[in-house]
C-alpha cells in the first residue's frame, strides 16, 4: 500500500484523455488499493486514476453511510465505464480533490444506468441516483480531461478564476 501524490489544478495532466484498461492484472489491483488509500487519506468520496497521474479509465466512488463511516466493502471500483441510460436533471454542490477548497453547483443527470468492468474484467451494470449518480458522472468526466469547473455558468466560472488567483497570492 502506498499514498500517491494528488495532481492538482491547473496541472495539464488533468486534461488528458485516459486510455481503456486491457489488463486486469496485479498492477491494476495495486493501483486500485493505492488510489483507495490516497482517497481516504484526503477525505475524498471519489477519485479517478488521472488524479494520481495515471491516464487509465479507472475510478473509485465511495459514498459515506448515514453514520458518516466508509467501510472498505462499500467502495465501488469502476473500470472502462459507459453511460447506457440517463434520466432527469439534478443540481448538486460539487468539490474535487484536484481543485481543493472550491465548491459550486453543477447540473448533472439525476439517474444513470452504467456499464463497466470490475477489477477482474467482469462486465457489470449499475443504476445510480442522487450523490452516487453525481459522483460517478464527476469521475467519468475526469477520464475525458473534463473538470467540474468547466461545467459552471460563466458567472460562477469567473468566481472560480478569481478565487484561484487570490489563493495563488495568499494560500
Ligand atoms: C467528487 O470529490 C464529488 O476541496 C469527489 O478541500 C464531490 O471527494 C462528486 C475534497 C461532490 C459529487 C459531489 C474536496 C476534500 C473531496 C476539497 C471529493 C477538499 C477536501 C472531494
Ligand atoms: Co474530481
Amino acid at each position: 500500500m502506498a499514498l500517491l501524490e494528488l495532481v492538482r489544478y491547473p496541472d495539464k495532466r488533468l486534461r488528458k484523455y485516459s486510455q481503456e484498461v486491457m489488463a486486469f492484472d496485479e498492477a491494476l489491483h495495486v493501483l486500485l488499493e493505492d488510489m483507495h488509500e490516497t482517497m481516504l487519506a484526503n477525505k475524498g468520496i471519489g477519485l479517478a486514476a488521472i488524479q494520481v497521474g495515471v491516464p487509465k479509465r479507472v475510478l473509485l466512488v465511495h459514498v459515506p453511510r448515514e453514520d458518516d463511516t466508509q467501510p472498505p466493502e462499500d467502495c465501488l471500483e469502476i473500470i472502462n465505464p459507459t453511460l447506457m441510460q440517463t434520466e432527469g436533471e439534478i443540481l448538486w454542490r460539487e468539490g474535487c480533490l484536484s481543485v481543493p477548497e472550491f465548491y459550486e453547483e453543477v447540473l448533472r443527470h439525476a439517474n444513470i444506468t452504467l456499464g463497466y468492468q470490475d477489477r477482474f474484467g467482469n462486465a457489470k451494470v449499475l443504476q445510480a441516483s442522487e450523490l452516487l449518480s453525481v459522483a460517478i458522472q464527476h469521475e467519468m468526466d475526469h477520464l475525458n480531461g473534463v473538470l467540474f469547473v468547466d461545467k459552471l455558468s460563466m458567472l460562477k466560472r469567473k468566481k472560480f478564476e478569481k478565487e484561484f488567483k487570490k489563493n495563488l497570492k495568499s494560500p
